[in-house]
């Protein structure tokens, strides 16, 4: 086996996004696409020779390829060890609990997450730090800055690995271990949630369905809801994972996930419903008759998170990503515990579930967590759901109107404007920022009258860094916001996303249906930001 240092040309475009850097399958499958990438991230680390890395995927559309290569750009540049779930699969939280369990230096994550994959989907690789979370932003500026410098990779000339065969291989002078990628998380999990109330749960004919969307979390559902759980068979439905998810976007949200709100709907439905994403990490929560925001689901789940062995002793703080509604810091309030607004992107709560100051965190973008691993995760979420439920021994829907009858209702929306011109969409936020200066104290309508607009800037409490420009924020005096910014993962133009909340307070109306709830404020917000105009666009493309 011989070491080989292969010449190469930089990329323009290999900036990191809010997670990791997604593109096109047709970006990645240029020759020395990946190489240069993954070769950067090494060329920004230090100290890791000798050390192990985690490798893992979502099974999707070159997945299988990039893997092979990382393996052996990693072997070439000194990695002791590859640690690496079997055909490739890890989901991104399992990734995060092998990397932290095995004491790993770090990890490759790749996955385009909820987006559509296959040979004209996307891609995607992210680095991850020992303490398994998504490496902060002083990493992915230096990987950005290697991009634009890098002149050479170091690989070798070792055969594939077989990646199917559990055990330990080789790659040069690397060891390779080729892991189950369900058996360190499932163990976690028993470790944090009440496995035989709800085990009694299922027994006692409660009825759930889980939707994998032909994406990772397949074998882990599959393992843990209807293997050690219980759950009858068919409870998990699109369960094998597939390159192309079925040809389908794997995105639990109401649009991509239709078909099963609309059987929560109904009385034959079953009594609870969920899903996870590509590669893991998100969820979607529905009871019969009740879909869960994410923003509220964070919260039900941080005031209820004690009934689960794993939080008994209390949480120790929140954190919430800016856009994310405010429900949580009700909850926060209540319990007398510290609550955190941090930028969009997972990276940005690694920090505090470090320095113990949060234990739950969540995102509007379908993403809840906790310090268990250091990245969002799916099917811990829908367990704590499960946990809570048989607890409780209540439905969902008598759950969250229970808890907006004590802490008052947060209505929420998201609307995305995806493939914008990006042109188009940077002169909107610009001239909208422009703006914010002369806003606070207008009225309008009969009672929107703004307490502030500004553009938010993160003051990392733990390290003392700042992020700023990550997203313009318009708050009224009642409560309510509009937050609107460009979404980091997108791969193609721009992707707009406009975030509308108010609240009503306890004994208020709780009863509303959403859109109309937010009505004054979607069209205000399309007056102050022109959107329709600018855009073209009549309608959202997506309303989550
Ligand atoms: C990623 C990040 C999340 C973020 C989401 C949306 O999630 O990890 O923190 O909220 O993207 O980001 P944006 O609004 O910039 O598109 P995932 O599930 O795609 O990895």
């Amino acid at each position: 086996m011989t070491i080989l240092t292969i010449k190469t040309v930089p990329f323009a475009d290999q900036k990191p996004g809010t997670s990791g850097l997604r593109k096109r399958v047709s970006v990645y499958s240029q020759p020395n696409y990946v190489e240069n990438f993954v070769q950067s991230i090494f060329d920004s680390l230090e100290g890791f020779d000798g050390k192990t890395l985690v490798i893992g995927g979502d099974g999707r559309y070159y997945n299988d390829v990039a893997i092979q290569k990382a393996i052996r750009i990693a072997a070439a540049n000194g990695f002791g060890k590859v640690l690496v779930g079997q055909n490739g699969l890890l989901s991104t939280p399992a990734a995060s609990h092998v990397i932290r369990h095995h004491k790993a230096f770090g990890g490759l994550v790749l996955s385009a997450s909820h987006n559509p994959g296959g040979p004209e989907g996307d891609f995607g690789i992210k680095y991850n730090i020992g303490n398994g979370g998504p490496a902060p932003e002083r990493i992915t500026d230096a990987v950005f800055a290697r991009t634009k410098q890098i002149d050479s990779y170091k690989t070798n000339d070792a055969p594939d690995v077989a990646l199917d065969q559990i055990g330990l291989h080789r790659s040069g002078g690397m060891v390779v271990e080729v892991i189950d990628p369900v058996a360190d998380y499932a163990a976690l999990m028993q470790t944090l949630f009440d496995f035989p109330a709800i085990r009694a749960l299922f027994a006692s004919g409660f009825t759930m369905t889980f939707d994998a969307m032909h994406a990772v979390t397949g074998p882990y559902a599959h393992a843990i809801l209807e293997g050690l759980l219980g759950a009858p068979k068919g409870t998990v439905i699109n369960g094998t994972p597939s390159p192309d998810f079925g040809n389908g976007h794997p995105d639990p949200n109401l649009v991509y996930c239709k078909d099963m709100y609309d059987l929560l709907m109904t009385p034959e439905g079953p009594d609870f419903g969920a899903a996870s994403d590509g590669d893991g990490d998100r969820n979607l929560i529905i009871g019969k008759n009740r879909f869960v925001t994410p923003s509220d689901s964070l919260a039900l789940l941080a005031a209820n998170a004690h009934l689960a062995p794993g939080y008994k002793a209390g949480i120790a703080g929140i954190a919430r990503s800016m856009p994310t509604s405010a429900a949580a810091d009700r909850v926060a309030e209540k319990l007398g515990i510290e609550m955190h607004e941090t930028p969009t992107g997972w990276k940005f709560f690694g920090n505090l579930l470090d320095a113990g100051r949060v234990t739950i965190c969540g995102e509007e973008s379908a993403g809840t967590g906790s310090n268990h691993v250091r990245e969002k995760d799916g099917l811990w979420a829908v367990l704590l759901w499960l946990n809570i439920l048989a607890v409780r021994k209540q439905g969902v829907d008598e759950i969250v109107r229970e808890h907006w009858a004590i802490y008052g209702r947060n209505y929420y929306t998201r609307h995305d404007y995806e493939e914008v011109d990006a042109a188009v969409a940077g002169k909107l936020v610009d001239e909208l920022r422009a703006q914010l200066p002369s806003l606070p104290g207008k009225t309008f309508g009969d009672d929107l009258q703004i307490a502030y607009a500004d553009d938010f800037t993160y003051h990392d409490p733990v390290d003392g860094s700042t992020s700023a420009k990550q997203g313009i924020r318009i708050g009224f005096t009642d409560g309510s916001r509009i937050v609107l910014r460009l979404s980091g993962t997108g791969t193609v133009g721009a992707t707009l996303r406009l975030y509308l909340e108010r609240y009503e307070a306890a004994g208020g109306r709780h009863d509303l249906e959403t859109q109309l709830a937010l009505e004054p404020l979607i069209a205000l917000a399309d007056e102050l930001a022109g959107i329709k105009q600018r855009t073209g666009r009549l309608e959202p493309s997506v309303i989550t």
